[in-house]
């Protein structure tokens, strides 16, 4: 099956007793049992919902893995994916990557000894000096956020392999359209599905896949115990806007390429940050691990400072200041007081994330619209 067949199909049959075409929205915390653990297959919620179980499916098949786990929210997914690690061992992330996550790392699995580095991981130099004995897990972002710096996936999967580490990839910013890791040799791929994968800025869920039986076992004993369960409606959501990813994300990789274009060439624009653009130091990489180039831009004005950007992000009409991304509409952010807020100044400052960059998600409205948008907020 392709992929847009799979989006379709895979995981979901007619329901059995009415002939449904969606998978019904089960609305159950339990399920009544013949004798004790004699049931059909589900006991409690907590551990499986058939929603849930047609949305797993649907994204274990897209992401080309035998398995997945959904949960509440991007960050409870990483939390999971976290909870493999034990005090002691370490952890190598980019340092340029979503704020939430560094936060994760640093305030709550730092305190139980759990140790991260963070590199530049566009230079795999950078990655491999940082690896030590104790190193169990490399997490990489691709295209990061909020820089859309390109990593390479297959070098640092077989880089984990040899040092007997998990490779896992955040695969939230390219969706499994634009970008498969576990087919360029990643254990673990990980999506915050509020974002492409549901579509629409109407659900807050997370999901992790792999072939990794082990790894799967582990995380789904961490659904079952802590139990940070997306529900039913939640998951019918995130199906629905699965069945029309390869079609909004198409239309917003269009708009984006356009919008990218018109940026780099604009006067008041210092610098652009799209891997589409032939200047971009990841391009051609892109071009290898990438289907397409993503609908993520961030770029910084001429006038360097945040308050020219405050100003430029209050005057769009179009593009909502709000946080996320992924959804049929365009959004504008500012990622040093809003998605990157958790990291220090000096932190982020190192990484090359400026008070005054400002961030775009390309939505599928009329490029024509959204350009001329962005042109009155330049004047
Ligand atoms: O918001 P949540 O579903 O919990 O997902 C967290 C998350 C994980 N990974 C990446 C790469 C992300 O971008 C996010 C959430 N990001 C935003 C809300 C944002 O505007 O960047």
């Amino acid at each position: 099956m392709k992929f847009n067949t799979k989006a379709i199909h895979a995981g979901q049959h007619p329901e059995a007793t009415s002939g449904a075409v969606m998978p019904p929205i089960f609305q159950t915390s339990t399920y009544a049992q013949s004798a004790p653990n004699q049931h059909l297959g589900y006991d409690y919620a907590r551990v499986g919902n058939p929603t849930r179980t047609a949305l797993e499916q649907l994204i274990a098949g897209l992401e080309g893995a035998e398995q997945c786990a959904c949960f509440a929210s991007g960050v409870a997914a990483m939390d999971a994916i976290l909870k493999y690690l034990r005090p002691g061992d370490h952890l190598i992330a980019s340092n340029d990557i979503y704020g939430g996550s560094y936060r994760l790392f640093t305030q709550v699995f730092a305190p139980y000894g759990i140790e991260c580095s963070f590199v530049d991981m566009t230079d795999l130099s950078l990655v491999e000096a940082a690896l030590k004995p104790s190193t169990k897990m490399i997490w990489i972002e691709t295209p990061t956020n909020p820089l859309l710096r390109i990593v390479d996936i297959s070098a640092l999967a077989d880089m984990a392999r040899q040092s007997g580490a998990l490779s896992v990839v955040d695969n939230t910013f390219a969706s499994p359209y634009l970008q498969r890791p576990l087919e360029l040799g990643a254990d673990v791929v990980m999506h915050s599905a509020t974002k492409y994968l549901a579509g629409h800025s109407d659900v807050i869920h997370g999901a992790v896949a792999s072939s990794h039986s082990e790894f799967m076992e582990k995380l789904r004993f961490q659904v079952k115990t802590t139990g940070a369960i997306p529900g039913p409606m939640d998951c019918y959501l995130t199906l629905r806007g699965i069945k029309t990813l390869s079609v909004r994300v198409e239309r917003a990789v269009s708009n984006a390429k356009t919008i990218a274009q018109f940026l780099d060439e604009h006067a008041k624009v210092s610098q652009v940050h799209y891997p589409g653009l032939a200047h971009h130091p990841g391009h051609e990489l892109a071009k290898r691990q990438m289907d397409d180039f993503g609908a993520m831009i961030s770029f910084t004005l001429s006038d360097d400072t945040q308050e020219a950007a405050s100003a430029f992000m209050s005057r769009t009409r179009y593009f909502t200041l709000a946080e996320s991304l992924g959804g049929v509409e365009s959004l504008i952010s500012h990622p040093a007081s809003m998605t990157h807020g958790s990291i220090p100044k000096d932190v982020r400052e190192a990484s090359g994330l400026k008070d005054s960059l400002i961030r775009l998600s390309v939505g599928i409205e009329d490029v024509e619209d959204l350009i001329a948008d962005l042109d009155a907020a330049f004047a």
